[in-house]
């Protein structure tokens, strides 16, 4: 068995573990172990013989003589008995927000629930609320969490999907034969989540490229299997098509299968109006057909600017094409630092010097750390001597970088409930930027809710406005607010905005980020992260700018560390 796949039995075993009540830290072990596992560069096999997978962190004796049994035999007996004792219908739970492995296991010993059918049916009649530790107040949530994953359907994160699609991508482009290939769909387009995943290749006989790609160990079931296009479903449930076509049709079927639909559609319409047929095979012309190697001649013949596909929503980009004004999108090199950002001090998972030197890593210039305030009790929010301390810290290893990296020290400041901050005016003054976000009571009314931020956007300590709505994808609604009012007020009091780039979050999000910005409201892409690895994470948040046409100069962290000094001194 390939890592890949052993990565994603060992994912699987965690999470039934955790759905069985298990300890955390032995769930967390299985978890860990596979994302080790996916970020090993080299030759499984071969570590597994001469024993350096063992020393790998996060691997460890245990895990790798699971590991070396599943990589050799192809199974697990662990695992099989897991999946057998398991009901499959529980792992969806864990789905439901506010229900943690714990409740699972009560729902599952008292009332016999094993899915969310069982738990919609037994909330709907009152039976979860009786249970100790649970009440009315806990039962409505869970029937709301159902109804709203019941509402998402089966669309993933980007996250997930750009891990399930990448091996598969690659398995694609490797395959002989092959010309071009390129991921198109909602994936292409950065969606904010995603339904299912599509590829595209070309090819003189797509034949054996498709028969190998059935093969994939990704695969768990054929959904169709013809010469030029089959579809899936992976391991994970997810739906993935792929189709091959010849290729002088490539520039034609990437376009198509890029979508939007909406955007096709407009395409479409503009071909017509111009006297051709537009398809996923083809520009027609009255007499012959026009040849295009790729999008760019596509949409020249058109008459159109390129459209880079983030943009292609039918949402104004081809009146910008028409008039050549598609701006110059933000892209991932620009950036110099980032600013909201986590460590040890409070839930992060890594030290100050981790996280900055991890900055170091991929080229960033600069890093704002964010822990959270003293009210994140849950977040072990720091108190007004830890932030002292943590200042102290920050210089210390700002004297040891001198003028070559700098760590702003920062705060990501709870908006308490009447929409003051959770530190008093002289701490907050200390601080070379303030986040402000709101953790808390989250049922206000829409209008309380919105004059709450509003009253801190305007709060003059308040250097940008945290995850504006809250929401998390496929997962929460974020709180009822007027997000209008609320750039129209960051506008006015010249406080910024972030893009939250979790692919959790995305928030602000790209309709808002554009109206955002149209106000003249600074934009920073904030990772949030919480991890090393978190930081990376920065990419799902150019994908939201480059969606929402943002060009670098609209970015406050693409400017230079000179420049947000300056600027973060105002
Ligand atoms: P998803 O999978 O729900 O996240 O969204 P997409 O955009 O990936 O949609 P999908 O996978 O159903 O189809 C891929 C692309 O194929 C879509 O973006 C545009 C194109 N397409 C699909 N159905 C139609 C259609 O009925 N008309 C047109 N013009 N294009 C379509
Ligand atoms: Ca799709
Ligand atoms: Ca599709
Ligand atoms: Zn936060």
């Amino acid at each position: 068995m390939e890592s890949a796949k052993i990565a994603r039995v060992l994912d699987e075993m965690g999470t039934l573990l955790e759905v069985r009540g298990e300890n955390a830290f032995r769930c967390r072990a299985y978890h860990n172990a596979a994302d080790a596992l996916r970020a090993l560069p080299s030759d499984l096999t071969s570590m597994i013989s001469d024993g350096s997978l063992a020393k790998v962190p996060g691997i460890g004796a245990t895990m790798h003589s699971k590991i070396a049994q599943l990589a050799t035999s192809g199974n697990l007996p662990a695992y099989d008995e897991l999946r057998k004792t398991t009901p499959p219908g529980l792992v969806p739970l864990l789905r439901v927000p506010g229900l943690g492995p714990k409740k699972i296991k009560t729902l599952y010993e008292d009332l016999k629930i094993a899915s969310l059918a069982d738990l919609r049916a037994a909330a709907e009649t009152g039976k979860i609320a009786p249970l100790k530790g649970f009440g009315a107040k806990t039962e409505a949530k869970i029937l709301e969490g159902v109804s709203f994953i019941e509402s998402v359907g089966d669309r993933i994160r980007q996250n997930t999907a750009r891990q399930l699609i990448e091996p598969i991508l690659k398995a694609v482009a490797d395959q002989p034969g092959v010309i071009r290939s390129a991921a198109c769909g909602s994936y292409r387009r950065r969606g904010e989540t995603i339904g299912d995943l599509d590829i595209l290749f070309s090819s003189k006989d797509p034949v054996p490229i498709i028969d190998a790609f059935v093969k994939l160990p990704e695969v768990a079931k054929v959904l169709a299997h013809g010469p030029t296009k089959a579809s899936v479903r992976l391991a994970d449930g997810v739906q993935c098509d792929l189709r091959g076509v010849e290729d002088h049709q490539f520039a034609f079927a990437l376009h198509y299968f890029s979508g939007s639909k909406a955007h096709n559609i407009a395409m479409r319409r503009r071909a017509i109006e111009r006297g051709y047929k537009l398809n996923e095979y083809a520009l027609e012309g009255e007499k012959e057909s026009v040849p295009c190697h790729d999008e760019a001649d596509l949409f020249r013949a058109l008459g159109l600017a390129y459209i880079p596909p983030e943009l292609r929503e039918d949402a104004g980009e081809i009146d910008l094409a028409e008039r050549n004004a598609i701006p110059e999108l933000v892209t991932l090199s620009d950036l110099q630092g980032t600013f909201h950002n986590h460590t040890d001090w409070s839930d992060g998972g890594a030290t100050l010097e981790e996280m900055a030197e991890a900055a170091r890593a991929l080229g960033l210039k600069y890093l704002g750390i964010a822990d959270h305030s003293r009210s994140a009790a849950y977040a072990g929010g720091l108190s007004i001597e830890r932030v002292k301390e943590q200042w102290e810290a920050i210089d210390k290893l700002n004297a040891k970088y001198g003028k070559s990296f700098r760590v702003f020290k920062g705060t990501e400041c709870d908006i308490l409930g009447d929409g003051s901050l959770d530190y008093p005016d002289e701490i907050l003054a200390g601080f070379d930027y303030v986040v402000a976000s709101v953790h808390s009571l989250f049922g206000l009314s829409r209008e309380v809710m919105t004059e709450r931020i509003i009253r801190a956007v305007r709060n003059p300590y308040v250097t940008m406005l945290g995850h504006p709505t809250g929401r998390l994808l496929l997962a929460r609604d974020g709180y009822d607010v007027d997000l209008d009012a609320i750039i129209e007020a960051a506008a006015e009091a010249k406080t910024m905005i972030e893009i939250n780039a979790s692919p959790h979050r995305l928030d602000l999000d790209w309709i808002h980020a554009r109206r955002a910005a149209k106000l003249g409201v600074m934009i920073s892409i904030n990772p949030d992260a919480h991890s090393t690895a978190g930081l990376q994470e920065l990419d799902y948040g150019i994908g939201v700018a480059r969606k929402a046409g943002l060009t670098a100069q609209q970015i406050l962290n693409t400017r230079s560390l000179a420049d947000v000094e300056k600027m973060l001194v105002k």
